[in-house]
């Protein structure tokens, strides 16, 4: 198992800091986001999105998103518990997740100028 990561996104440091929190360490590989690696053939072939994170799987199988990976873990290792224990506190996690991607992470990164593969269509 291997992740595609970046060191000075946010995304994919979200991976890093679920795993920490569960004692878990897969070996990672950088893709040069400013040379724009992870737009160019070899990764596209992995994920046609272009988005770090990615986990590749021992056989294969690719997971692209970060919550999708982090859900990923939690179902591998399951304690200690971070997305939610019984369905209110699922669902609050979950409500919490969104509002921050969708309230404070998307706009930030358009005020920064992109970095993100929802506003790709605006990036050469
Ligand atoms: N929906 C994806 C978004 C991934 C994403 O936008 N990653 C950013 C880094 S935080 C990225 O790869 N930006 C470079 C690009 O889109 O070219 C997720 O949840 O992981």
């Amino acid at each position: 198992m291997k992740l595609y990561d970046a060191k000075q996104a946010p995304n994919p440091g979200r991976v890093r800091i679920f795993w920490a929190e569960k004692s878990v360490e897969i070996p990672t590989e950088q893709v040069g986001l400013l040379g724009m690696e992870n737009r160019k053939g070899p990764f596209l072939v992995k994920n046609p999105l272009a988005g770090v994170p990615l986990l590749e799987l021992d056989d294969g199988a690719y997971i692209a998103a970060t919550v999708a990976i982090c859900r990923y873990f939690e179902a591998l290792h399951p304690m200690p518990c971070l997305l939610g224990d019984g369905a209110f506190a699922q669902a609050n996690i979950e409500m919490w997740n969104r509002r921050a991607e969708l309230a404070l992470m998307l706009p930030v990164a358009a005020r920064l100028g992109g970095g993100t593969s929802n506003n790709r269509s605006e990036r050469p």
